[in-house]
């Protein structure tokens, strides 16, 4: 088992690009749509209960907040996109907070973006991919709550989403991911270390 990630400590939260940790070390990011388990899937990762707060509601994360590992290394919790209910005029003050995160931050050396395997490959999922294709960012496709589809259907989703990501062209990857069942945490793993630690980590 990896037990670096099992480190992760709350470092802050932003509401504004002046008030995140000053751009030291690599951090990688977590998107996706509201509701996908991105909170979820950090606690997965980091073998916590309750690092990133999860909810029922949508909408639940409307801060960017930071996870601390070691060595200079951050996982960073992103609002979601695409929740229907939120007021135009915050869903707009959202996304431009997200999107001068992502492309200001020096730090930044991956992305990881977050699905529900029911419905993955949605309309803000496309814009994210087409946006880290342009800037050569590297993503690792998550897509989560398989264990609301059979084996089957969730293994023929993974392939579907494999090749739709293939002729997109990027440095992309997928995996298949449930945050209720703890499955999926090492394939995390791999990719994420390769990003932190392109040499190795010892
Ligand atoms: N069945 C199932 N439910 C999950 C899984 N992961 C997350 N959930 C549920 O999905 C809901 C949303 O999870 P969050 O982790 O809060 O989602 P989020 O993407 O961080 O949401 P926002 O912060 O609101 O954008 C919660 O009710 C979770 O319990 C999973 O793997 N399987
Ligand atoms: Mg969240």
């Amino acid at each position: 088992m990896n037990t670096y990630y099992q480190q992760a400590q709350f470092l802050q939260s932003a509401t504004t690009s002046k008030t995140m940790p000053p751009e030291f070390g690599f951090e990688i990011a977590f998107a996706g749509r509201s509701n996908s388990g991105k909170s979820s899937t950090i606690n997965t990762i980091c073998h916590q209960k309750s690092l990133a707060r999860t909810s029922k509601t949508p909408g639940r994360t409307q801060l960017i907040n930071f996870f601390s590992l070691s060595e200079g290394r951050a996982l960073v919790d992103l609002p979601g996109y695409g929740y229907a209910k939120v007021p135009e005029r915050i869903k707009k003050e959202w996304a431009k907070f997200i999107e001068n995160y992502l492309t200001s931050r020096r730090t930044l050396c991956g992305l990881v973006i977050i699905m529900d395997i029911r419905r993955p490959m949605r309309e803000h999922d496309e814009t994210m991919l087409a946006w880290a294709k342009k800037r050569q960012m590297p993503v690792h496709v998550i897509l989560n709550k398989s264990d609301k589809l059979k084996r089957g259907a969730a293994k023929n989703m993974l392939l579907k989403v494999r090749r739709q990501l293939k002729a997109l062209d990027g440095q992309f990857s997928v995996q298949n991911f449930s945050s209720l069942k703890k499955e999926g945490a090492d394939e995390v793993h791999a990719v994420l270390d390769q990003w932190f630690f392109p040499e190795g980590k010892d």
